[in-house]
C-alpha cells in the first residue's frame, strides 16, 4: 500500500538457465527486462540443476518462472526439466516459460514450441520474441501496478 492508500503489486520472477548452459548475459538481460516491468527478480544463474530450481520455486513462490537458454541444448534440457517440475506438489500451475536459442538451427523451431507446451510449459519464445514475451507478461496480469 502506498501513502495515498493505493494498493501496490510487485510480481516476483525467478530466472534460471538450464542444467547444461553456462551463458550468463542472457540471464542478466532477462532480469533487467523484467525489472523494467516492475518485477522483483531472483536470478539463480547458469548450469542450474532441476532440483535447485524446484527448491528455489518452493521457497520463493514466484508469480512467473523464466527459463533462458542459448547454448543449443535448450529444447532437450527443458523437456527433461518440465517432466520433473510439473509433478512437484505446489508447482503444477506456476506460470513457467522458456526462451532463447533453444536449438542449433537458428530461429527454426521444428516443433519445439508445440512439444514444450504439450509437456507443460505455458509459453515458448524464440530469441527475437521479446515483444511477445512482454505481451504474455501483461496478459497474465504480471505487470507491476502502482
Ligand atoms: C559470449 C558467448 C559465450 C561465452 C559466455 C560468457 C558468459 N558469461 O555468458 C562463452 C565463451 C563462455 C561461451 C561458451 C559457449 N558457447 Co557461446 N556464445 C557467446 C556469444 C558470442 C554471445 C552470447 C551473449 O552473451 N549474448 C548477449 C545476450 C544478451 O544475448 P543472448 O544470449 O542471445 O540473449 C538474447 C536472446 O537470446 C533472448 N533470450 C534469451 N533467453 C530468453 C528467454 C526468453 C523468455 C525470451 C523471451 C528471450 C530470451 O533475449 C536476449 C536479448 O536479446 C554467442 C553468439 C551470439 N552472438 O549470440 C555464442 C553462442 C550462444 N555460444 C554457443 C556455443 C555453442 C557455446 C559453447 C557450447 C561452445 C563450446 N563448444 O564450448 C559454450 C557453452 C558451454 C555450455 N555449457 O553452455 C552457440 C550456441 C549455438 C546455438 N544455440 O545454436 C552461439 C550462438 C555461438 C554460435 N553461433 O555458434 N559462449
Amino acid at each position: 500500500m502506498t501513502s495515498d492508500g493505493i494498493r501496490t503489486f510487485t510480481p516476483r520472477s525467478i530466472i534460471s538457465s538450464t542444467v547444461s548452459d553456462s551463458h550468463t548475459w542472457n540471464l542478466i538481460f532477462m532480469q533487467l527486462f523484467l525489472e523494467e516491468m516492475g518485477h522483483e527478480v531472483i536470478n539463480i544463474g547458469a548450469c542450474v540443476k532441476e532440483s535447485l530450481l524446484v527448491e528455489s520455486c518452493l521457497e520463493n513462490r514466484p508469480d512467473l518462472v523464466v527459463i533462458s537458454s542459448v547454448n543449443g541444448h535448450g529444447f532437450n534440457d527443458a523437456m527433461s526439466l518440465i517432466k520433473h517440475f510439473r509433478f512437484v506438489p505446489g508447482l503444477e500451475r506456476v506460470p513457467l516459460v522458456v526462451g532463447g536459442k533453444l536449438g542449433v538451427e537458428g530461429v527454426r523451431d521444428v516443433g519445439f514450441s508445440r512439444r514444450l507446451i504439450a509437456a507443460g510449459f505455458d509459453a515458448v519464445f524464440a530469441e527475437d520474441e521479446l515483444d511477445k514475451f512482454k505481451e504474455f507478461v501483461t496478459q497474465k496480469g504480471l505487470r507491476a501496478a502502482a
